[in-house]
């Protein structure tokens, strides 16, 4: 990691401690392939080619349950394809590392889905795209916590198994946490998909059908719309059934980082540039014109939480909570139940 980058990490890191989280990168057999980081690559006018999706999440931001019959709960907010790909084999596993730390009043289940892209990722229709489900995890009676609170006790990383008879090919991985803590309310549910192309060899011939991102989920599902603030709660991840001879997740472990690749453009060949994401939003807290044409660490970082204000979707109230309760400009505290206010 060059020095800038790791300036930047580091301030990006510290400024989203009270804010959500994205997937920062993934390691496949001890190598490690950056991610899309849309906190800083959203402002570039040439950012990185990586292996995960563009998309409108500056604010580490989640999709409502009102929008799941949207095209951005495929992959997060006005997602566009990664320009490359990590290669991995059927029957790898890949550690799926998110920005520390994921909240943990945060509690819910972690989903991993596969869709064929059937040609290159790179530029695949994601409203073609059918997911079909890996791996689901939510509460685990015996353990006594939610697959949120085990990825974060897990360095906030989740480890994957791609099918061993996976049919060779292009596939997108679609990677998502959701968070619990104001879904017993009707539209409380957030979720944080990620989208990371991935090539994977070897394999058998297992093509699983697969249900269109927009049918995932709706706001009504058992699973979405839920009290997580029970004991033991019995909790149906939502989503289509589990592929035949999947678990619901693996043994979870962390992954050493031995070497980093770039990630692959298609063809082959070396790494392109990748397009300047074409959408804009409204939304965006700080002129675009400046922040697009700068890359300097201080100007595209957003500002952290000075003493007791709390950002943007940050909590603010809550049982025990002794942080800030005052909110920053542009957002208030709403009280989403006993155990968690947010600022929004
Ligand atoms: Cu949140």
């Amino acid at each position: 990691m060059s020095k800038t980058s790791a300036l930047l990490a580091g301030l990006t890191g510290a400024a989203l401690v009270a804010a959500h989280g994205h997937v920062s990168h993934i390691i496949v057999n001890g190598v490690y392939y950056e991610n899309y980081d849309p906190t800083t690559h959203w402002y570039q006018p040439n950012p990185p080619t990586v292996i995960g999706w563009t998309a409108a999440q500056q604010d580490n931001g989640f999709i409502e349950p009102n929008n799941f019959g949207t095209s951005d709960i495929i992959c997060h907010k006005s997602g566009s394809p990664g320009g490359g790909h990590a290669t991995v084999a059927a029957g790898d596993k890949i550690n799926i590392v998110w920005t520390p730390e994921w909240p943990d009043s945060h509690i819910g289940p972690v989903i991993d889905y596969l869709a064929a892209c059937n040609g290159d990722c790179e530029t695949v229709n994601k409203e073609s795209l059918r997911f079909f489900k890996i791996d689901g995890a939510g509460y685990d009676k015996a353990a006594g916590r939610w697959a949120a609170e085990a990825l974060r006790q897990n360095g906030n990383s989740w480890l994957v198994q791609i099918p061993s008879d996976l049919k060779a090919g292009n596939y997108v991985l679609r990677h998502e946490i959701i968070a619990l803590h104001g879904a017993g309310s009707a539209n409380g549910a957030q979720a944080y998909p990620q989208c990371i192309n991935l090539r994977v060899t070897g394999g058998g011939s297992n093509v699983p059908s697969g249900v269109a991102g927009t049918s995932l989920y709706k706001a009504s599902d058992a699973g979405i719309l839920f009290n997580p603030y029970v004991a033991s709660p019995d909790y149906p991840v939502p989503g289509p059934a589990l592929i035949a001879g999947a678990a619901s997740s693996i043994a979870q472990s962390t992954s050493a980082v031995t070497a980093t690749a770039s990630a692959t453009a298609p063809g082959g060949g070396g790494a392109n540039p990748n397009p300047t994401p074409t959408t804009t939003t409204s939304s965006n807290p700080a002129p675009s014109t400046t922040l697009r044409t700068t890359t300097s660490a201080a100007q595209t970082t957003p500002p952290p939480a000075n003493g007791n204000v709390q950002t943007k979707y940050g909590q603010c109230g809550g049982r025990d909570w002794s942080g800030p309760t005052a909110c920053a400009a542009g957002s208030s505290c709403s009280v989403l139940n006993d155990w968690y206010s947010q600022c929004v």
